[in-house]
Order: structure tokens, then C-alpha cells, then sequence
């Protein structure tokens, strides 16, 4: 593992540090603003003070704070760089390839590296066909199993959101809404499912945490919504839920293609405007993820 030397020192020196995936740049948002959103996600965190550690793979090596030529260099479309998750890790390595990092993968490495914060769009999680597909992200399991705080707008709103909701508690993950007691929809402020626990502050997250951790093994799941007049429009939402789906099932897709094809069906349909309440919703979440770091490194010092 290649630690960025900014990122080692403030590890070192009990700094926040906030862990960022690349699966949202390589997979799950087009070029160019793919490569903006990643600067502004970094921007975002460090505003906050905390600093940046976007993770990827290259060459067979892990790489915890690329810089910009190297996240360049990762997305890229030419070197097709594989979508890994927790997994996948191990045989990546090996293999000596290149690879953008879920949520999952993601965790598994900040973990390792001493990171305990990481912000996304939308986690994964049960999609809608999992009666028959199984088809189930593995960002669920990897957050039952890792002592972390993940900033997320809920999980995808091209899910099933209620099973996911479900499965977090079976799974022992925590969940808690940022300052409001409804799951965030991703595109939309609100899913429509409400929570048992809002939080008020990064503050009082930072202390959740450090009480979740006594008792568990198992990750925090911050549900920041998007504001409401950065959402995607209600019907225009729907109807481009709708379109992605179908386009889904025509194209037969299974495994790691599902989220892709239907975030660029989204994409398509709404005519970039997905697009752009995505890149509001992950830079709001890495600043929140930023000021949450800093209160856990405060909290230690
Ligand atoms: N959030 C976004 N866009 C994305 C993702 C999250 O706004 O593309 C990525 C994350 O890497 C997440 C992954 O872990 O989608 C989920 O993929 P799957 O459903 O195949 O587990
Ligand atoms: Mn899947």
C-alpha cells in the first residue's frame, strides 16, 4: 500500500482524514465532469480542514491519496481499469491491473490505512429485482464489518430502499439521518422512509461513533440529503427510473454492470440533470465528512 505523504503525516499527526472511492469517477459519473467532481470532492474535504485520501488501484499497487495526474491516469478510459470491490482487492493485486474502488473496496482499504470517515453519492445496496436476482451490494456487508463512518445521500435511489433499510439492521449497521429523521433518495431529499435517529452535528456524530465502536464491530451510515432545491425534479425522476430499468432488463445486465447501466440510463433520460444533483449531493457529503473527521481527530487529541 502507497500512502500519499500528505495523507501519512496527518494520520500521524491525528488529523482528519476523510477516504474517497473512485467507482463514482470510473464507473458511475461521465467524462469530463467525473474529473471535476473528484477535484471538488477533495476541495470540499479539505475547506473542511480535514485532508483528502481518494483511493484507486494502479498497476497492482494501493494507492490511499492519488493525485490528480494519477486519478487521471485511473480514469482513463483506454486502460478500462476494473470496478473492485472488497473482493476483488486480492486477485487485483495480483493480477497487476488497474481498479477504481467501491464503497466497499474502499472501506476495506481505509481501514487498513487508519481511516476512519468516507464519503459517497449513494451507497449500495438490495436492488429491486433481489427476490430472483440475489442481487444485493456488497457495500452492506462490507459496512457490517467495518469500524467506520460512511457520509452517503441514503443509498441509490435505483433500489429497493426499504429492503436495504432492512438490511442494515439485520446487519447491525448504524443509521442515522444529518439533521433530519426521513432517509434521504439520493436525487431526492427524501425516500420516503423515515428513520429512528437524526443527528444534529458533526460533533455529535464524531460521538456516536466513538459509542457505536465500544458495542460494534460494524460501520456508521451518515444519510445526508441533497437540499431541497438542488433535487431532481419528482416525475423527472420517476420517469427516468422507469426508462433505466427497462433498459436494464433489455440489456440482459447482471453483476457489477447493473449500477453503471442504470446511473448512465439516468444520465441520459434527465439529459445530465441526474448528473449534476450527483455531483451536488457527494461534494455536500465530503465537506460533511471533512467536518465530521475533524471532530473525531479533535476528540482524540
Ligand atoms: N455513489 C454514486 N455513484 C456511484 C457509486 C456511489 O453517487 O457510482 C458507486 C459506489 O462505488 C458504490 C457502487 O459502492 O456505486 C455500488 O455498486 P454496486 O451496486 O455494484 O455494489
Ligand atoms: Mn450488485
Amino acid at each position: 500500500m502507497r500512502m500519499h505523504d500528505e495523507v501519512s503525516t496527518a494520520l500521524k499527526e491525528d488529523r482528519g482524514v476523510v477516504a474517497l472511492e473512485t467507482t463514482i469517477v470510473v464507473q458511475g459519473l461521465p467524462a469530463p465532469v467525473n474529473i471535476e467532481v473528484a477535484r471538488d470532492c477533495e476541495a470540499a474535504v479539505r475547506s473542511s480542514g480535514s485532508v483528502p485520501a481518494t483511493i484507486g488501484i494502479l498497476e497492482g499497487e494501493i494507492v490511499v491519496g492519488l493525485t490528480s495526474e494519477e486519478l487521471e491516469r485511473l480514469a482513463e478510459p483506454s486502460r478500462q481499469a476494473a470496478k473492485l470491490s472488497a473482493r476483488d482487492i486480492g486477485i487485483a493485486l495480483a493480477r497487476g491491473v488497474d481498479g477504481a474502488t467501491t464503497v466497499a473496496g474502499t472501506i476495506a482499504i481505509a481501514e487498513k490505512a487508519g481511516i476512519e470517515v468516507m464519503a459517497t453519492g449513494g451507497l449500495g445496496g438490495v436492488h429491486r429485482d433481489a427476490a430472483h436476482s440475489f442481487d444485493e451490494s456488497a457495500d452492506l456487508t462490507a459496512l457490517s464489518r467495518t469500524s467506520i463512518v460512511v457520509v452517503a445521500s441514503g443509498v441509490k435511489s435505483i433500489l429497493d430502499i426499504g429492503a436495504t433499510l432492512e438490511r442494515l439492521d439485520s446487519l447491525g449497521v448504524a443509521v442515522a439521518g444529518y439533521r433530519t429523521h426521513q432517509f434521504p433518495g439520493f436525487y431526492r431529499s427524501d425516500s420516503g422512509f423515515s428513520l429512528d435517529w437524526s443527528l444534529e452535528s458533526p460533533a455529535q456524530v464524531a460521538a456516536a461513533f466513538r459509542g457505536h465502536r465500544r458495542f460494534s464491530s460494524a460501520g456508521l451510515l451518515v444519510a445526508n440529503p441533497i437540499d431541497d432545491d438542488h433535487q431532481l425534479d419528482g416525475q423527472l425522476h420517476d420517469d427516468a427510473l422507469e426508462s433505466a430499468l427497462a433498459m436494464a432488463e433489455r440489456l440482459g445486465v447482471s453483476g457489477k454492470d447493473v449500477t453503471p447501466v442504470l446511473l448512465a440510463e439516468f444520465a441520459r433520460f434527465s439529459e445530465g440533470r441526474s448528473v449534476k444533483v450527483n455531483q451536488d449531493l457527494v461534494v455536500a457529503n465530503a465537506l460533511l465528512a471533512g467536518a465530521i473527521a475533524m471532530e473525531i481527530a479533535r476528540a482524540r487529541a
